[in-house]
């Protein structure tokens, strides 16, 4: 099981007060499908994804986003158990959806960007690091369930 110190406990839940999760949700997501364009064919019904600013602008990209970024945070209020807090949605994302476990780590990836991008300095080098443990644990545990 992960150790979390204390100190990052309170880095993390402290500047989770601070995020705006359906702004960062939506273009953590947006990102993602710029950045790494396979990834857009899981949302086949999201309309329009043909250029970076159709990705940015798409109403059900920004609304999935928020999604994923609320069940996201769902974890932070109780950090010793994200494997529990997603099981379900692991076994989701394999049975139903299909989904690599790698694109778990790519979503990460473009989150703690987007962070850094909205935060700046609030976004400090330690609240970057717990911040980047964290997307371990959580894209660790949601391909937990993978068989
Ligand atoms: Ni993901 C649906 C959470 C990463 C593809 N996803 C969900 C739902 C949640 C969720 C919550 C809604 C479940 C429901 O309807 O019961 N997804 C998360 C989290 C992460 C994540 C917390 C990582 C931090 N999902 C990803 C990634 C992909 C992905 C990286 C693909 C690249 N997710 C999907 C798809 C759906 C989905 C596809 C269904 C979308 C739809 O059509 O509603």
């Amino acid at each position: 099981m992960v150790h979390w110190t204390a100190e990052e406990k309170q880095l993390i839940t402290c500047f989770w007060s601070k995020v705006d999760v359906p702004t960062v949700g939506g273009e953590a997501l947006a990102c993602m499908m710029v950045m790494y364009p396979w990834t857009q064919r899981f949302f086949p019904d999201f309309g329009n994804l043909s250029s970076a600013t159709a990705i940015c602008g798409n109403p059900r990209v920004k609304a999935h986003g928020k999604k994923v970024l609320t069940s996201f945070g769902d974890c932070i209020k109780n950090l010793d158990n994200i494997k529990e807090t997603f099981a379900k949605l692991s076994e989701l994302h394999c049975d139903k959806l299909h989904v690599d476990p790698e694109n778990f780590k790519l979503l990460c990836s473009t989150l703690l960007i987007v962070l850094a991008g909205h935060y700046g300095k609030d976004f400090t080098p330690a609240c970057h690091a717990a911040y980047q443990k964290l997307s371990n644990v959580v894209a660790h545990a949601l391909a937990y369930r993978y068989h």
